[in-house]
C-alpha cells in the first residue's frame, strides 16, 4: 500500500474490523477513501485549470476510483507490471505516482516524468514504477501486455538472458523480473470491440499467461452505449468460454466488492493458474472528456440514478456509518487533500515548457547509433570455405544463417510470426517423422530444431498479434524478430506499426523503448503473384517517424544489415524481397558471425560520370541490366546507387554521385505517385538543382495493383527497359 502523506483520526477501530472488512483494517479503509477522494480532486482540479486554459485536454477517471484504487492497493508496483488507459488515475495513485506528476503532464512541462510535455494528460507512464507508457488508441495495449507476460515468463525461464551485455543493445536496457509477477491491463467496455482485445484474451487464455483484464464499464463509450458495442450487453458472458481464466463480475463502485473481486483474481493470477478478468461497473459522472457533453444523448432521469451511485459518496457514508471514521476525520483528509492538489497544481503551471528544438530528442536511442562504425565490420576471410565456387549462398541462406547466428550469441532473441517454427507439434520433429517446415520462404528454417520451441514459435494467424505481442516483448528486454509473411498483410498490424512500435520511445521520453526487429516479405515480379502477394510500400515506414527501415538487394548485404537491425537498440522493418531469396544475382559468400553494416550507407554498385541511378531491391539487378545495356549501346556511364537502407538513407551518397553525373534518375518498384523515390527526387531538386543538367527522373509501377496475369504484370511493374528507355531520354535532354 502507498505510503499516506495525512495520518486521518479514525474514530474507531474496531479489533474485529479486519475480518469484516475483506482483511482490510480501518487504516486500510481510511487510505483507500483518501486515495479515491486524491483522484476525484486532481481530475476537478484539471477541470477547472482547462477552464482557465491552462491545461488544454481533460479526461476524468470520475466514477471509476472504487475498482481503480482497491486494484492499486493489491498489486506492486516496480515488481508487477501496468498497462493501465486513461480513466486509472485511482490505479496510479495508488501504486505511487503523485499528483505533482500528474499536473505537470496536464500542462505539458518540460519536467512531466511520463512524457516530457508530449502526451496529453492521463496518458500515464512511470518506468520505476513499471507503469508501461499508454497511448490513445483504444486497444492497443492489450498485445502489449500480453507481450510484456511472455517476456516475465521467459526470463524466469532462461535467467542467463537477462544479463547484461555491453556492446548492442542489451548494454542499455534493464531487465527486472519476478516469478510471480502480474501484468495488468486495463480498458472500457467500447474497447472491448476492438480485435486486438479479442486477440489478446486468445493468446492468453491459450499460452495461460499471468494477466489481469480489468474491464471498466461504465456503459458507455463516448455516446455510443453499451448494447450496441457489446452482443447482449454483457462483455462477462461473451469471453466466459476462454480457457484457463479466472472470471469475476463486480460492482465497482463498492469498495469491498471491488477488493475481494480482484484479489481473488489476483491470488489465482501470483499462483500461475492463468490469466484473470475482472468486470467491474462503475458510472462515469462527468461525461466523456471535456470536450463531450452527455446530456446530448443521456437524458436527465439516467444521469441521477447514475450520481446515487457514486463511489466516493458511498464509501465516505459507508466509514461513516460503520463508525470508522467520523464526519470531522474525514473533513479533515479531504481539507488535506485539497491542500495538497492545490500546491502541486500551483507549482506545475509555473513549470518550465520544453525547451525550442527538442522535439526530435529521443525519436530514436540517445545511446547507440546503428549509422556509426560500431556496425562497420568487415566480412571474415576465415568463415570463407576453402573452396570459393562452393560457397555462394542466396539471399535467403544467408538470412537464415543471420538468425542462427545471432540466436547463438544472445538468448534474448525470439522468433515468431505464421508457419516460422519447423513443427508446431514439435514431437513429430523429436520422432524424425517431418522435416519440418521454417517459414513458407523456408527463412526460418532449422531455428526452432536448433533453439527450441520457446524461442521459435508460431504465432496465430493475426498480425497485430504479432507486432502488438513483439512490442510488449521488446519493452521488457526481450529481442523479438518477427516475420510479418507477405507484405500485402501488414495491414492489421497498421496500428502497432504506426502508433506504437516507433512511438514508444519518444512519447515516454525515453523511459521505455522497444527495440524490436520485423522482418516482412515484400515485392513482386513473381510471375502470377497477383494482388495480394506483390505489394510493395515502404514509403508508409520510411513516413513514419521513429522507424528504420532497410531494404537490401542481394544476400550479403542482407546478412549485414540484419545483424545490424537486431543488434541495434532502435525498431527496425527489415524488408526482404521475395523474388531476390533465391536469385542468382547478389549470391554471396558467408561472411562470419559478426558481419555488420551501418545503416544509412548506400553502396555504389557500379561507378561511372555521365547519369546517376538511385534506386533498391529489385530494381538494383533491373537497372544494373539497363545501365549495362547503356555502356554497350551508348557509351553512357551509368553510376548506379543502391541505397540499402531507407530510413535512415544516404543522402551524402546520393548528393556526391549527382554532382558528378548532373544527372539522376530514381527508380522504385512500388507505384509512382506518392511513393519513396518522390522525396529523394524532391530533395535532389530542393539542394542539386544548380548541379542539374537535366529534370529529375523517376522510374516506378503504374499506379494500380499488381495483375495476376503475367503480361499484364510485366507491363505494371518496372522493367531493365523501362530503366534503360529513362535513361536514354535523360542523357539524350
Ligand atoms: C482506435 C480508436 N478509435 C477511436 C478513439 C476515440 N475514442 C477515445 S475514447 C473512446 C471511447 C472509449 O470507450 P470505452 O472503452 O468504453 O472507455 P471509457 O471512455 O468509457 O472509459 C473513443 C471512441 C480512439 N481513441 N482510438
Ligand atoms: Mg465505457
Amino acid at each position: 500500500m502507498a505510503t499516506t502523506k495525512v495520518e486521518p483520526k479514525i474514530a474507531t477501530a474496531p479489533s474485529a474490523a479486519a475480518d469484516k472488512y475483506e482483511g482490510l483494517t480501518p487504516h486500510h479503509l481510511i487510505e483507500i477513501y483518501r486515495l479515491m477522494f486524491l483522484s476525484r480532486r486532481i481530475d476537478d482540479r484539471e477541470i477547472m485549470l482547462k477552464r482557465q486554459q491552462k491545461i488544454f485536454f481533460q479526461i476524468s477517471g470520475a466514477g471509476h476510483e472504487a475498482l481503480l484504487v482497491a486494484a492499486g492497493v493489491l498489486l506492486r508496483p516496480g515488481y508487477d507490471w501496468f498497462y493501465p488507459y486513461y480513466r486509472d488515475r485511482g490505479l496510479c495513485l495508488a501504486l505511487g505516482n503523485t499528483p505533482y506528476e500528474m499536473l505537470l503532464q496536464a500542462v505539458g512541462a518540460a519536467d512531466d516524468p511520463a512524457s516530457g510535455g508530449r502526451q496529453m494528460p492521463s496518458h500515464w507512464s512511470n518506468p520505476k514504477l513499471n507503469i508501461v507508457t499508454g497511448s490513445s488508441p483504444t486497444g492497443t495495449q492489450f498485445l502489449q501486455a500480453v507481450g510484456c507476460a511472455e517476456a516475465g515468463r521467459y526470463f524466469n525461464q532462461h535467467p542467463g538472458a537477462a544479463e547484461k551485455v555491453d556492446g548492442d543493445y542489451r548494454q542499455f536496457k534493464e531487465v527486472s523480473f519476478n516469478g510471480d509477477e502480474v501484468v495488468y491491463v486495463s480498458a472500457g467496455d467500447g474497447t472491448t470491440s476492438q480485435g486486438e482485445f479479442w486477440e489478446s484474451m486468445n493468446t492468453a487464455s491459450n499460452r495461460k499467461l499471468p494477466m489481469l483484464f480489468l474491464i471498466e464499464d461504465n456503459e458507455y463509450a463516448i455516446s455510443v452505449p453499451v448494447e450496441v458495442n457489446t452482443a447482449g450487453g454483457n462483455i462477462s458472458r461473451l469471453v466466459a468460454g476462454f480457457p484457463s481464466f479466472h472470471f469475476a463480475e463486480v460492482d465497482g463502485t463498492d469498495v469491498l466488492k471491488s477488493y475481494a473481486a480482484l484479489k481473488e483474481a489476483i491470488d489465482y493470477v501470483r499462483d500461475g493458474k492463468g490469466p484473470a478478468l475482472v468486470h467491474g461497473h462503475v458510472i462515469r459522472p462527468y461525461s466523456h472528456s471535456l470536450s463531450d457533453d452527455e446530456k446530448l444523448y443521456r437524458p436527465e432521469p439516467e444521469r441521477r440514478l447514475e450520481t446515487e451511485r457514486d463511489p466516493i459518496k458511498k464509501f465516505r457514508a459507508f466509514l461513516v456509518s460503520e463508525g470508522i471514521a467520523d464526519e470531522a476525520a474525514l473533513h479533515e483528509v479531504e481539507l488535506d487533500i485539497t491542500d495538497e492538489v492545490q500546491e502541486a497544481a500551483d507549482k506545475a503551471v509555473s513549470a518550465a515548457f520544453p525547451k525550442p528544438g527538442t522535439y526530435l530528442q529521443y525519436l530514436y536511442s540517445p545511446y547507440l547509433d546503428p549509422t556509426s562504425s560500431a556496425f562497420e565490420t568487415e566480412p571474415i576471410r576465415s568463415a570463407l570455405p576453402a573452396k570459393p565456387a562452393g560457397g555462394e549462398k542466396t539471399m535467403a541462406d544467408l538470412i537464415n544463417a543471420c538468425l542462427k547466428d545471432e540466436m547463438k550469441r544472445d538468448e534474448r532473441i525470439v522468433v515468431f510470426g505464421e508457419d516460422v517454427a519447423d513443427c508446431s507439434r514439435e514431437e513429430y520433429l523429436r520422432e524424425n517423422q517431418v522435416k519440418g517446415k521454417g517459414g513458407v520462404f523456408k527463412l526460418t528454417s532449422g531455428l526452432q530444431a536448433a533453439y527450441g520451441s520457446d524461442r521459435v514459435f508460431n504465432s496465430p494467424l493475426a498480425e497485430a498479434n504479432i507486432v502488438g505481442r513483439a512490442t510488449g516483448m521488446a519493452t521488457r528486454g526481450l529481442k523479438p524478430v518477427v516475420e510479418i509473411q507477405f507484405f500485402d498483410y501488414i495491414w492489421p498490424a497498421m496500428h502497432q506499426l504506426r502508433n506504437e512500435l516507433p512511438v514508444i520511445r519518444w512519447r515516454s521520453y525515453s523511459g521505455f523503448s522497444c527495440p524490436a526487429v520485423v522482418r516482412v516479405a515484400i515485392g513482386g515480379y513473381l510471375t502470377g503473384g497477383a494482388i495480394y502477394h506483390s505489394q510493395c510500400g515502404e514509403s508508409i515506414f520510411t513516413h513514419t517517424p521513429g522507424m528504420r527501415v532497410v531494404f537490401p538487394s542481394n544476400a550479403l548485404d542482407a546478412n549485414g544489415l540484419l545483424r545490424t537491425a537486431i543488434r541495434c537498440d532502435d525498431p527496425v522493418m527489415f524488408l526482404e524481397h521475395k523474388r531476390l531469396y533465391r536469385e542468382t544475382f547478389g549470391r554471396a559468400q558467408y561472411p562470419g558471425p559478426d558481419y555488420m553494416i551501418p545503416f544509412g550507407k548506400a553502396k555504389t554498385v557500379r561507378l561511372g560520370h555521365d547519369v546517376s541511378v538511385i534506386t533498391y531491391g529489385a530494381l538494383v539487378p533491373r537497372a544494373l541490366q539497363a545501365a549495362q545495356r547503356m555502356e554497350r549501346e551508348h557509351n553512357i556511364s551509368v553510376e548506379l546507387i543502391d541505397l540499402r537502407t531507407l530510413s535512415p538513407y544516404d543522402w551524402e551518397a546520393v548528393a556526391n554521385s549527382v554532382s558528378k553525373t548532373h544527372r539522376a534518375l530514381v527508380a522504385q518498384e512500388d507505384t509512382l505517385s506518392w511513393g519513396y523515390g518522390a522525396e529523394i527526387a524532391a530533395r535532389i531538386a530542393d539542394e542539386l538543382f544548380d548541379n542539374l543538367d537535366a529534370p529529375v527522373k523517376r522510374v516506378a509501377a503504374k499506379d494500380t495493383f499488381v495483375a495476376y496475369q503475367p503480361l499484364v504484370e510485366d507491363e505494371i511493374l518496372p522493367q531493365a527497359n523501362d530503366v534503360y528507355n529513362a535513361l536514354v531520354e535523360l542523357t539524350e535532354y
